[in-house]
């Protein structure tokens, strides 16, 4: 047998980074050694408490959860953050009425280190929001660099962004623009990335047929829990609108059970730290390699998907 991946989540409470963690918790190549919380898109507390009993629920292992208390440089609309209370009051997830996933009494970024600092191996990083506290980590323990293997990091884009916002240009994609000095602060680091960007989540869009499609398993437990938490938000159905919902997280997330099914190539670029382009990412020929994640074949992806989650609780 191949040994399995030892994979840090750091999230930010969206309801794909949620998903995200219960999808990482199905995978049998994949061991998590620990996850934290920022409260980027989603708020602290009810992100801190559903990943507890999402791991208390879907888990057949123990994993430690840790808050962050960074703050970023540009806030999310409260109307998407709400949406981690929501899947914090799932029934599914509250039915024991209990919260047993052990809570650190670390910071997200301490946790970082005293766990890649734990574990023998070197950790795949997965970040599903922004990269505050892995630049936080760095500056107050710049060795763990060599513990990293590479870190997966939904973030990005070069074509289109996704922030609509006053004093904004509209190029930059949310994750970065959050927090757009961290982002810019990791590419000049030595540090592998593999940057799952807007132009392969673009192709995995919530629609009401894949809604369907869970619909019709919802007699799994684990793909009934991925309908509900998904009813929260809005479906792609005519046009694309500022809220429209994509799998950007559980596609990243997906990506590191399963490589084959994303595209890579090597872009060299770097980061808008500052002004109103700040948090774009550009090509630029003297910037850092990255591997640019920027297609995949959305039918096995979603396949892959119901897959997990069948595994989850038949
Ligand atoms: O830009 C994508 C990132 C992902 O990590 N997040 C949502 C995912 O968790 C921000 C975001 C962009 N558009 C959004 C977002 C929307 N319409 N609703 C909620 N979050
Ligand atoms: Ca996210």
């Amino acid at each position: 047998m191949t040994k399995k991946a030892k994979v840090y989540l750091n999230h930010d409470g969206g309801v794909d980074d949620l998903v995200s963690l219960f999808m990482l918790l199905q995978m049998d190549n994949v061991e998590v050694t620990g996850v934290s919380v920022i409260p980027a898109d989603g708020y602290l507390e009810p992100a801190t408490d559903a990943s507890r009993k999402i791991i208390d629920r879907f888990s057949t292992y123990p994993v430690e959860v840790a808050k962050s208390n960074s703050r970023g440089k540009n806030p999310f609309p409260s109307d998407w953050r709400i949406h981690s209370y929501f899947v914090d009051a799932l029934p599914i997830l509250n039915e024991s009425g209990m919260m047993e996933a052990p809570l650190s009494e670390l910071p997200a970024h301490k946790h970082i280190i005293e766990t890649l600092n734990n574990t023998e191996e070197k950790t795949v990083l997965l970040f599903t929001g922004p990269l505050t506290d892995l630049s936080r980590a760095l500056e107050e323990a710049p060795e763990i660099e060599e513990k990293i293997q590479r870190l997966v990091w939904m973030g990005g884009t070069f074509e289109n962004g996704n922030v609509q916002e006053p004093e904004h240009d509209g190029t930059a994609e949310w994750n970065v623009y959050w927090d757009p000095e961290a982002a810019h602060q990791i590419w000049q680091t030595g540090i592998e990335i593999d940057l799952v960007a807007l132009e392969s989540t673009n192709k995995v869009p919530l629609t009401p047929a894949v809604r369907n499609l869970w619909a019709k398993d919802r007699n799994y437990e684990g793909v009934d829990f991925l309908g509900n938490c998904y009813a929260g938000v809005p479906p792609l159905v005519y046009s694309e609108t500022n809220s429209t919902y994509y799998l950007w997280d559980v596609l990243t997330t997906a990506a590191v059970g399963r490589e084959d099914l994303v595209t890579r190539k090597v872009v060299h670029c770097s980061v808008i730290p500052d002004g109103p382009s700040q948090g774009r990412t550009v090509i630029d020929p003297n910037g850092k390699p990255v591997n640019l994640v920027y297609d995949t074949d959305p039918d096995a992806f979603f396949a892959y998907l119901v897959e997990l989650a069948k595994r989850a609780a038949p």
